[in-house]
C-alpha cells in the first residue's frame, strides 16, 4: 500500500518535469533554454542541426553530455571548427560547457546539435520533444519546433544581411558525414 503510494508520489514528480524547458533533477531548476529550433529536412535528407541558448543559473559549472530526439536514430554535440579556411563540423566528445552564470547559445554556423539518421523528413510546424541530460543528473526535456532555414533564428534579431551567412552554413551543414 505504501508501495503504491510511493510510486504515484514519483509519477506526479515526473509529470509535473514536463514543461519545457524545466530541468527534472532533484534539487535542479537551475538550468533554462530558448526552445529549440530544428532545421526542417526535405525528403532524403536524414541530418539536421538543432539550435537553442542555454542558461546555468546555478554557481556550480554544467555540461551538456547527451541528446536524445525520437526523431533521429542518434543525436550529437558539434562544433565547427576552421581547418585551413574551410569549415568543418566537430563532435564535442566530452559535452558543452555551461559555466557557472553563463548562457551558451547555439546557432547556424556555430554550436548546433546534430539530429542524425532521421527516417522521415522534418517539415515545418512540426513539434517534437528533446531530451538534454547534463553531467549533474539534470535531465530537461526541451520542446523543439521545426522550421525553414530561413526562420531559424529569426527571433533573435537577425537582420537580412545575415541570411546569406545563414544559407551558406546549412549547404555546409548538409555535407556532414559519418
Ligand atoms: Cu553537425
Amino acid at each position: 500500500m505504501y508501495r503504491l503510494f510511493a510510486q504515484k508520489l514519483m509519477m506526479v514528480a515526473f509529470l509535473l518535469c514536463l514543461p519545457a524547458g524545466m530541468a527534472c533533477a532533484a534539487g535542479s531548476g537551475h538550468i533554462e533554454t530558448t526552445i529549440l529550433e530544428i532545421r526542417a529536412t526535405p525528403p532524403g535528407m536524414t541530418a539536421t542541426g538543432g539550435y537553442l541558448s542555454i542558461t546555468n543559473h546555478s554557481d556550480k559549472d554544467e555540461r551538456l553530455i547527451f541528446v536524445r530526439a525520437p526523431f533521429a536514430a542518434k543525436s550529437e554535440i558539434h562544433t565547427m571548427i576552421n581547418d585551413d579556411g574551410v569549415m568543418k563540423m566537430r563532435k564535442l566528445t566530452d559535452g558543452l560547457s555551461v559555466g557557472a552564470g553563463e548562457t551558451v547559445a547555439l546557432a547556424p554556423g556555430g554550436l548546433h546539435l546534430m539530429f542524425m539518421g532521421i527516417t522521415a523528413p522534418l517539415t515545418p510546424g512540426q513539434m517534437h520533444n528533446v531530451t538534454l541530460e547534463f553531467a549533474s543528473g539534470a535531465i530537461l526535456r526541451v520542446m523543439g519546433a521545426v522550421k525553414k532555414p530561413a526562420d531559424i533564428g529569426g527571433a533573435a534579431g537577425q537582420t537580412h544581411d545575415h541570411k546569406h551567412d545563414h544559407k551558406h552554413d546549412h549547404k555546409k551543414d548538409h555535407k556532414h558525414h559519418d
